[in-house]
């Protein structure tokens, strides 16, 4: 899993013209020495040109919620909800195949490793008691079912599964799990139960934590983990090596590239 990327950029989210302008500042000679905390497209405005630089320029990125369900609506699996995605320019584009092969070469979880030090991409998080294997175990769970049968997994993994799961319970409902896990959590209790509704605050009579909050058994072998997915952290976890990247371009505020070696954060505006 060797990969000389520095950076992790951000949730870009169709934001191509900030995209593009951040990529002056992080890859001037175009070395591509980056990598992508996934949701590449949707709710923003330029989600076409981004997929057209990405295949052309083989970016690379862990897979978001979004680019799961860019590929649902490519294989026909779900409807493009005209009011909220914004991905209709690129169903027009005659790409459906090419898209899907080069998503399907993403993963779920992805360690970067950098000048002695590794870091892990994922675009939501990991739950606390995940080993380093346990991480690449279940991100390999779910990349070998998607490459099996990308129509079946994408039909199958709509659903708000939220409590944990074993290996011996029904693959299905795991696999909802972990997509989730990976994908879109935010807020766990300290039985990995997930909460997929709240945003921002939780009260509630179960102790809901952000999932970053809990100690992380991988940090024993890992440097950072960097995640995306929660823009109203606006990249605020308090943590020193948990690191969110996503910085809300989509919703007005800036594009976010994590240097992994150091930790700084380059930025740009967003346009809007
Ligand atoms: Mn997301």
């Amino acid at each position: 899993m060797k990969n000389t990327s520095k950076f992790v950029i951000g949730d870009i989210q169709g934001c191509y013209t900030e995209f593009k302008n951040l990529l002056k500042l992080i890859d001037p000679n175009k070395e591509n020495r980056f990598f992508c905390v996934g949701d590449l497209v949707n709710r923003g405005p330029d989600s076409e040109k981004v997929i057209e630089y990405v295949l052309e320029n083989k970016i690379k990125s862990v897979l978001g919620n979004h680019d799961l369900h860019l590929m649902a609506i490519l294989m026909g699996i779900k409807d493009h909800n005209d009011k909220k995605d914004t991905m209709k320019k690129i169903l027009t584009k005659n790409k459906t195949i090419e898209i899907i092969e080069y998503f399907l070469s993403f993963s779920f979880a992805k360690v970067l490793s950098h000048q002695k030090k590794k870091s892990l991409v994922v675009h939501a998080g990991v739950l606390p008691t995940w080993s380093l294997n346990d991480i690449v175990e279940a991100n390999d769970e779910l990349i070998s079912a998607l490459r099996a049968d990308p129509e079946k997994f994408l039909s199958t993994m709509y659903g708000n599964r939220r409590k944990a799961i074993s290996k011996s319970t029904n693959k299905m409902n795991r696999r909802r799990y972990l997509v989730n896990v990976f994908t879109r959590m935010r807020f766990i209790t300290n039985k990995n139960k997930l909460d997929l509704q709240t945003k921002v605050k939780k009260t509630s009579k179960e102790q809901y934590q952000p999932w970053f909050a809990y100690k992380h058994k991988s940090l024993k072998e890992l440097d950072n983990i960097v995640f995306g997915h929660w823009a109203a952290l606006n990249g605020v976890t308090n943590h020193n090596k948990i690191k969110g990247v996503d910085l809300g371009c989509v919703w007005g505020g800036s594009l976010a590239a994590i240097n992994v070696n150091d930790k700084s954060i380059i930025t740009v505006d967003s346009v809007k």
